[in-house]
């Protein structure tokens, strides 16, 4: 049994994750916890390598499946090169994105049958599934307004404005059905609300974590 805590943000772009990942961060170690910070797709030198296939535009289409067994190579590479080894020392992890995120955009925006992600779901994670999730949840105007202000658009934000609704529809559904792990922040008010919103989440990790 691992003895760290697996803790996972999710949210569509702009949802402020990186932002908020780092507040959760900051305030974790100064209360002494042991911290690890990733992400998804990625995390680990050969996972960032499949991040930026993903990431890419290339010159023929990419097949869903193709891009769905991307993302479950890139994770069971971050898995046992970063994630259990850190929990295992008994670190708090905190992911922004993981398997949700597969549901959300390979299952509700390509279209992909939530059983067949379920299959390499378990294939690759075994019985490990995130101790908490944090779903940041905001409008898709206005994550697409804040992804657009960074500049140049990767091949996922490219999309259109209905599959972004897809994907968000996708996590609302997930977070509803299973509200043990999931807390839903709203990621649409200043970042002083929003981190606000993260005070008793805090509590819960550190009373989780026993510290
Ligand atoms: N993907 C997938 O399809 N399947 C999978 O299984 C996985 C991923 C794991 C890359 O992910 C792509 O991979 C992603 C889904 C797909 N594609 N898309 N689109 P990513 O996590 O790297 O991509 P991202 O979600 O686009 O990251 P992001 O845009 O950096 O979002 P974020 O981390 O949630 O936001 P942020 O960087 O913290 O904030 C964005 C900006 O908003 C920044 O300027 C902040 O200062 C600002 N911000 C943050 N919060 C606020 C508030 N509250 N008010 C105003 N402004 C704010």
């Amino acid at each position: 049994m691992a003895k760290g805590l697996f803790i996972t943000l999710e949210g569509p772009e702009g949802a402020g994750k990186t932002t908020n990942r780092e507040f959760l961060a900051e305030r974790l170690q100064l209360a002494g916890h042991s911290v690890v910070l990733t992400r998804e797709p990625g995390g680990t030198g050969l996972a960032e390598k499949i991040r930026e296939l993903l990431l890419a535009e290339h010159d023929e289409p990419v097949a869903v499946d193709t891009e769905l067994l991307l993302m479950f190579a890139a994770r069971a590479q971050h898995l046992q090169q970063l994630i259990l080894p850190a929990l295992e020392q008994g670190s708090i992890v905190l992911c922004d994105r993981f398997t949700d995120a597969t549901y959300a955009y390979q299952g509700g925006g390509r279209g992909i049958d939530p059983q067949r992600i379920a299959v390499l779901e378990n294939f690759v994670q075994g019985s490990l599934r995130p101790d908490l999730t944090l779903l940041f949840d905001l409008p898709v105007a206005d994550g697409m307004k804040r992804a657009r202000l960074r500049g140049q658009l990767d091949r996922f934000e490219q999309e259109r404005h209905e599959f972004f609704e897809a994907v968000r529809n996708s996590y609302l559904q997930r977070a509803q059905s299973d509200p043990e792990r999931f807390r839903i922040i709203n990621a649409a008010l200043p970042l002083s609300q929003v981190q606000q919103q993260l005070l008793p989440v805090l509590d819960e990790i550190r009373d989780r974590d026993g510290c």
